[in-house]
């Protein structure tokens, strides 16, 4: 860490430094959840891969929405960034009904004021992804909100504005990612505003930690999907009839590796860059 960066914020797995009043360092650790509890257990080069691929995304997202990316440092693991005023709200992209959203079609046939077709299964394929605003709960269980919530918060021109990149932003990766054998299901975006109060792209991007990713070859709706990255990991908790409180289980080496073997395929496959090649120069993934 710089000798002068002071701690702003902290989340489960990541920690945000100020470098000056103009500039942020966004650190990734190799620290996993599960079952929303951190393990004491790490991923080798875990945040390297969602460093990588953030940076990864933001190159290729520039056209749609500008972003907040100033840098991606030679560890691999952190992007300096342009510090802004940020939206009070979460922006969501679902492509595929799972998650939250299938618990509230399940009990009111809507997803945040979007009203879905009956017979919806679970994991199924939504004819048009739908943006399904959230709140940042301080719990950290973020909160479904209407559209008309999500108006109050930010002003009705700037939900118009966010949830149409929002849904531009999904199908440039969703499509991307699904050519290449991944389905992004679902998403999270953070938004802010610079100094001339324009949108930017800010947190992180199309990340398995702020995106649902599944593998397409085994994909059937009706079920519950296994995530891309988190499969290993989640199975094994399973076999331990852990209770899912603090705090988690030591994962065994065969389960790390084989964890770590599956952010660096999620890499590989969607960067087409060799991982070793990123990590050797960490630019790359900007092209
Ligand atoms: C910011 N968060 C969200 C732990 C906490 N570019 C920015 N400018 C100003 N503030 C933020 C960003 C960004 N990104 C975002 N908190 C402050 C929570 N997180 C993000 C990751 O680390």
């Amino acid at each position: 860490m710089p000798e002068t960066a002071t701690h702003v914020a902290s989340g489960k797995v990541r920690e945000l430094y100020a470098l000056d009043d103009e500039r942020l360092l966004l650190v990734a650790s190799d620290r996993i959840s599960t079952f929303d509890v951190v393990l004491p257990t790490e991923i080798p080069d875990k945040g390297r891969v969602l460093t990588g691929l953030s940076a990864f995304w933001f190159a290729r997202t520039e056209d749609i929405c500008a972003n907040h990316l100033l840098a991606v440092k030679p560890d691999g693991r952190s992007l300096e960034c342009r510090r802004l005023e940020m939206l009070p709200i979460e922006c969501v992209v679902r492509g595929y009904l799972t998650g939250s959203g299938w618990k509230d079609y399940q009990a009111t046939g809507e997803v945040c004021g979007h009203t879905l077709p009956t017979g919806l299964r679970e994991s199924e394929r939504l004819a048009e992804p739908i943006f399904t605003p959230a709140t940042k709960a301080e719990s950290g269980h973020d909160e479904n909100i209407t559209r008309e919530a999500a108006a109050e918060l930010v002003g009705a021109d700037r939900l118009a504005q966010v949830e149409a990149i929002s849904l531009a932003l999904y199908r440039f990766a969703a499509e991307h990612a699904t050519k290449r054998g991944i389905i992004i299901a679902d998403t999270k975006f953070e938004f802010g505003t610079d100094g001339d109060d324009r949108l930017v792209l800010a947190d992180e991007a199309f990340t398995p930690d702020s995106s649902r990713f599944w593998p397409a070859d085994t994909y059937a709706p009706g079920r519950g999907q296994p995530s891309f990255d988190k499969q290993f990991a989640r199975d094994y908790c399973e076999t331990l009839g852990w209770d899912k409180a603090y705090p988690g289980p030591e994962l065994p080496d065969d389960v790390v590796e084989g964890t770590r073997a599956r952010y660096v395929e999620a890499f590989e496959r969607l960067t087409e860059l060799r991982f070793d090649d990123y990590l050797e120069n960490p630019e790359r993934v900007l092209r």
